[in-house]
């Protein structure tokens, strides 16, 4: 089967989550993606929280699948040579070091444009260009509170929270995916490469523009609705955390089912959508709710909202998570089960649709990991193991024309 990306390729230039999160996804869909690391250590976390003595952790293989590892001391003059013919016959470069790391290298955007026109120079930093952070280096947490993310999740009487979701690094890394891609159409059209830049906190705050439009109507009107603080509670000046209410126009919470004194995930999302109160009322045996007006709308069911997520928890006492969903899901209720990571490894529908895939690994056997969230009618992306460091170095510098004498003497000079 071929895939839209073979024949693009990538020079991989980059490190930790972000940078990995997006060429792991190109290289999926069949992009060339050429992993660029330093000679010994190679991505720091081929070594970071190792669960298998000797052999690359989970952190490193479940970002680099399906890319190639060439070993580059760029910073020597054997190693820049080598980086320059690979951009000439490149499409990308994707970086995420640290501000001014790549000009200090000698590659500046400038440079890059000279050797290769038609190359796209796509970077993760943690504050955009111009940005009075923009010298700062930024990890995940970092970029949660600067984008927005942590003022306003958790709950009002604790203090502000990270998401256990990586927002500020591989999300990052999808809209840069984004901006590759998009270059890569727009190169079709002029013949010219371009710099694609994202930073981690523009992209927290895209995914957190719900709470600016809740900014804007509580500076309108004083208060906001669809949050615990209303209409008992007081708003400050600032949008407040919310702790597990709905962001949008439906009511919800995360309730207790059966078990819950000892299973700490024995919970469901249970969600009010408004035209659905009927069939709530009916699911709970509560049809007398159905015409009353203390909870016909909306508006009158918010003032005593958690007396009503009371009573759904009685209902809920005597069953389970997958019991309560189960029959909620027959009255068209949205609503699921707080899933753990062991029942989601376990999941046979997202084994059964490559979400969930085993990967076969030269050292580790094979582990787990997350496929393609993106499923295609034509295309299947398939999930093969993360390089060893510097598999593909003779292979990648074989192919730029150096014989295996060249290769043995860069080696001994550590230049690759
Ligand atoms: N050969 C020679 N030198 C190399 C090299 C190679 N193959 N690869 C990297 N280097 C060098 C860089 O040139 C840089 O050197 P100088 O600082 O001397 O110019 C050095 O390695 C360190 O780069 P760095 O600043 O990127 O690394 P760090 O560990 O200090 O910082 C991080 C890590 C992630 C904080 C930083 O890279 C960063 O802020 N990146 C941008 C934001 C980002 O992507 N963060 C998400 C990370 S995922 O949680």
């Amino acid at each position: 089967m071929t895939k839209p990306l073979e024949g693009i390729k990538i020079i991989d230039f980059t490190h930790v989550q972000a940078g990995p999160a997006c060429t792991q996804l190109l290289a999926w869909f069949g992009a060339d993606v050429i992993k660029v690391e330093r000679p010994g250590s190679g991505d720091v976390t081929r070594n970071q929280l190792r669960d298998i003595p000797d052999a690359d952790a989970l952190y490193f293989t479940m970002l680099n699948s399906n890319k190639k590892s060439l070993t580059l001391d760029t910073k020597k003059p054997e190693g820049k040579e080598i980086l320059e013919k690979l951009v000439r016959e490149s499409d990308v470069l994707v970086e995420n070091f640290g501000p001014g790391a790549l000009d200090r290298m000698g590659f500046s955007w400038e440079r890059l444009n000279e050797l290769n026109p038609k190359m796209i120079v796509a970077s993760v930093k943690g504050f955009s260009d111009g940005h009075h952070y923009d010298d700062l280096k930024v990890y995940e947490n970092v970029a949660q509170c600067a984008g927005g993310a942590a003022s306003t999740t958790g709950f009002w009487d604790g203090p502000p929270t990270i998401s256990a979701a990586a927002l500020g690094d591989s999300n990052t890394g999808m809209h840069l995916a984004i901006g590759i891609l998009t270059a890569l159409l727009g190169r079709n059209k002029t013949g010219k490469g371009q710099k694609v830049a994202v930073s981690m906190q523009d992209s927290v705050l895209n995914l957190c523009r719900v709470k600016l439009r809740d900014q804007q109507r509580l500076e309108r009107v004083g208060y906001l609705e669809e949050y615990p603080q209303y209409p008992h509670g007081e708003f400050s000046d600032v949008v407040p955390r919310g702790g597990n209410a709905g962001g949008g126009g439906q009511p919800g919470w995360v309730l207790k089912c059966k078990g819950w004194e000892t299973d700490p995930n024995a919970y469901i999302y249970f969600t009010i959508q408004g035209h659905a109160w009927e069939p709530i009322c009916k699911a709970l045996g509560k049809p007398e709710w159905i015409d009353d007006p203390a909870y016909k709308t909306a508006e009158a069911r918010q003032p005593h909202i958690f007396e009503i997520f009371g009573t759904i928890e009685a209902w809920l006492a005597d069953k389970t998570k997958f019991e309560a969903v189960d029959i909620l899901r027959k009255f068209d209720i949205p609503c699921a089960p707080v899933l753990t990571m062991k029942e989601l490894a376990n999941d046979p529908s997202l084994r059964a649709s490559g979400t969930i895939v085993e990967v076969p690994h030269k050292k580790r056997g094979s582990y787990l990991t997350v496929g393609s969230p993106i499923k295609f009618s034509d295309m299947k992306p398939e999930v093969t193991a993360s390089p060893l460091l510097g598999e593909h170095t003779d292979e990648v510098l074989a192919s730029l024309g150096y014989s295996r004498q060249d290769i043995f003497n860069l080696r001994e000079i550590k230049a690759v």
